[in-house]
């Protein structure tokens, strides 16, 4: 069984899959801290989790036109650390209130396939220069990221990212070792995995083994024929997945964790409390969180947590949110609906129906939950 040696997992968290093992943490868990803690962060694995033995292991690092090198934890260490706290969202996060509409292939994921955490490692920048690549090099136009974990014919999770990006010296791209201070986990990635601030989470690659810097993408599954938008009304008789371009940078997006849907909540002083998460792509911050009670008659502006210092377009955490809603005498019901701004005042979709696409991918709709009141 080539899953046979994974890892323990925490018991609060919400499998979608097993085999590979695929999960995300109860929402309400998620909205307590602005840092996720990394037994409760989504695991989205594609295959089996590598055992690895850093001792043996070596990242390759190839740049075209030159010779490949290799390097050990201990000489990637001897980089200048560098440490990012960055949101990681999977493309598929929300994409069971898209399948509502009309059923899409992948899995099954709440709101919570998305997460906070602090990473630390070297930049890929400077290793890049080390390894010889100079800002000029027309060739140069991607960065390839290849996992260790492997299908059973051998091919490894891989993605890339454009070279704007992995060279941007602010865009802080790392090749991180440490999660929240601590060794990366073996789900998350351990020993190396690639860290892409602003970037879908399916460019993370994790279980580093190798980087190239090529003239085309990487040319695997993940990249090519996966993790791409297409129209509503393009099924799977009609899709060309070369016609749209790879995800990189996800849109805005926000979720309410608390209350759940269904919850039957207790109003204080006339009031309800509602909290969330919202977060956008290519180091856009979010500036305004929104909800109403009412259809959209009334709005509310939550108050925003959200102590990162960048400023757009280099801001990379997600925020956390929280706003008092007023309940009306003997109301027994209630529907929130709630949308986030960023600081390119892009907001969310009002409903999935017009941005439908076959794979659930980019679900970013207004969230919205039904609870009901107890007073
Ligand atoms: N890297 C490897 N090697 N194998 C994978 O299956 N999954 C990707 C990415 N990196 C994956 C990977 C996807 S789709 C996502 S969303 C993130 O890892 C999830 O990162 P996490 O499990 O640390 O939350
Ligand atoms: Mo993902």
């Amino acid at each position: 069984d080539p899953y046979g040696l994974e890892p323990k997992r925490h018991p609060s968290l919400k499998i979608n899959s097993q085999k590979p093992f695929n999960a995300e943490p109860p929402p309400s868990l998620l909205a307590d801290s602005y840092i996720t803690p990394v037994e409760l962060f989504y695991v989205r694995n594609h295959l089996p989790v590598p055992l690895v033995d850093v001792n043996e292991w070596r990242l390759t690092i190839e740049v075209v036109g030159l010779k490949p090198i290799e390097l050990s934890m201990d000489q990637i260490k001897k980089f200048p650390k560098h440490t990012v706290t960055t949101s990681i969202q999977c493309a598929g996060n929300r994409r069971s209130e898209m399948s509502k509409i009309k059923k899409v292939k992948g899995l099954d994921w709440g709101t919570a396939a998305i997460g906070n955490a602090t990473f630390s490692g070297a930049r890929l920048y400077d290793v890049l220069k080390a390894a010889g690549l100079k800002d000029d090099e027309i060739k140069a136009q991607h960065v390839q990221f290849e996992g260790l974990d492997t299908d059973p014919a051998n091919v490894p999770y891989a993605a890339s990212i454009p070279i704007e990006k992995a060279m941007d010296p602010k865009g802080d791209v790392l090749l991180a070792y440490e999660m929240n201070g601590a060794p990366l986990s073996r789900d998350h990635g351990y020993p190396l995995r690639a860290v892409v601030p602003g970037v879908v989470g399916a460019r993370n690659v994790k279980w580093l083994g190798a980087v190239y810097v090529s003239e085309e993408e990487s040319s695997s599954h993940w990249q090519q024929n996966d993790y791409k938008g297409f129209s509503p009304s393009t099924d799977w008789d009609t899709v060309d997945f070369t016609k749209s371009p790879a995800i990189q940078q996800l849109p805005v997006t926000s979720a309410i964790c608390e209350p759940s849907e269904n919850e039957v909540v207790l109003v204080k002083n006339g009031k309800i409390t509602v909290k969330g998460y919202a977060s956008s792509g290519g180091g856009n911050k979010i500036v305004r969180v929104d909800v109403t009670p009412d259809g959209g008659q009334t709005w509310y502006v939550a108050d925003l947590i959200n102590p990162e210092k960048n400023k757009p377009p280099h801001h990379w955490a997600w925020s956390l949110w929280q706003v008092e809603i007023p309940v009306r005498k003997g109301q027994k019901q209630m529907e929130l609906w709630a949308k986030a701004v960023d600081s390119s005042y892009n907001t969310q979709p009002e409903s999935f129906k017009n941005i439908w696409n076959l794979r659930g991918v980019l679900s970013n709709a207004y969230h919205r939950i039904n609870i009901k009141l107890k007073h």
